[in-house]
């Protein structure tokens, strides 16, 4: 192991996990095989998590499912999944000899249904559960449960009952008041916060006067959407108690120490290891150690939360 991942000041503790270095794989990039989350290890990523998958199969929405655009990509590829009960296959050969925590996005169409989906997926070795409660595009499931603070935490309530692992509730930012959400996600009894998924967003083809996805509407990502992410975070930070994982437009350590300043314990890259690969995780992870050295500061955790000091 690389000496900076053995590194005391750059380790976190999420909930129960604990982490090398605190960034994270964010779910929905690289797909689900065992082979690819091995390798986002290799670049220096803290833990790792999956696309979210739900108790059936899902294809998902027909192409095309990715708009590039100046600012980010708009996606909407509509939740496929092969569904837990194959998945778990890959579960448990993804958690043989991975020295990170293993994080399994759920989701589901009732809080029974994300019960039973986060139950499989602890007990084929999942070290935490990411609820998807934020999909901006999928009917019947993702922020249509994380836009209603009552349905949210009868979904929360269920899978805490259900696993003896870490519950992280993943919160959509096509809210009115992101904090009234994460308050009812902590109550109902969420280990973590994650925020935020992607931001509502279409684009149309001048040429073809049309919308480009097939789907018309889907969630921006990148960092079109980090000061929105920012934001966020330092609002949830003046009001809950839990750890919260900063997630949007992360590309470099300068967006991940803005995220540790704003509150969060934690970040998750996802557009920027699609477009610069693995190794993302471990420039950021080396950028924010001599940033933390050259301020003095002797861990990751002095910096949680330091913008909001008066
Ligand atoms: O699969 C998707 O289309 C998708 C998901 Br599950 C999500 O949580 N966020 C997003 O932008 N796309």
């Amino acid at each position: 192991m690389k000496k900076y991942l053995k590194n005391r000041r750059l380790s976190v503790s999420l909930a129960d996990l604990r982490l090398a270095n605190p960034t994270i794989l964010a779910s929905g990039i690289l797909g689900y095989s065992a082979e690819t989350l091995k390798s986002i290890v290799e670049g220096g990523a803290g833990a790792v998590l999956t696309k979210s998958v739900g108790l059936k199969p899902r294809v998902g929405y027909a192409n095309p499912t990715i708009a590039q655009t100046s600012c980010g990509l708009i996606n909407a590829m509509g939740l496929p999944n092969p569904g837990i009960d194959e998945f778990v296959k890959e579960i448990r050969e993804a958690k043989t000899g991975l020295n990170v925590p293993l994080i399994v996005s759920i989701y589901g169409f009732s809080a029974e249904e994300y019960a039973t989906v986060a139950r499989k997926a602890v007990d084929a070795g999942a070290d935490a559960v990411e609820l998807n409660v934020s999909c901006p595009h999928v009917r019947e499931t993702g922020s249509e449960v994380g836009q209603n603070p009552k349905i949210l935490a009868e979904v929360v309530g269920k899978v805490k009952a259900a696993v003896d692992k870490p519950v992280i509730v993943k919160l959509s930012p096509n809210v009115t008041s992101i904090v009234e959400i994460a308050e009812a996600a902590v109550k109902a009894g969420a280990d973590a916060i994650t925020a935020i998924n992607t931001v509502k967003a279409m684009a149309i083809d001048t040429e073809t006067t049309m919308p480009i996805l097939s789907n018309k509407i889907g969630g921006l990502s990148g960092p079109a959407i980090k000061p929105i992410a920012v934001r966020c975070v330092y609002e949830i930070y003046e009001h809950v108690k839990v750890p919260i994982i900063g997630c949007g437009g992360i590309v470099n350590w300068r967006d991940a120490v803005e995220f540790l300043l704003a509150g969060a314990s934690a970040v998750q890259i996802g557009t920027a290891v699609a477009q610069k690969g693995p190794n993302v995780f471990r420039a950021v992870t080396r950028g924010i150690n001599v940033y933390l050295k050259r301020k003095g500061f002797e861990s990751v955790n002095k910096i949680v939360g330091l913008s909001h000091r008066s």
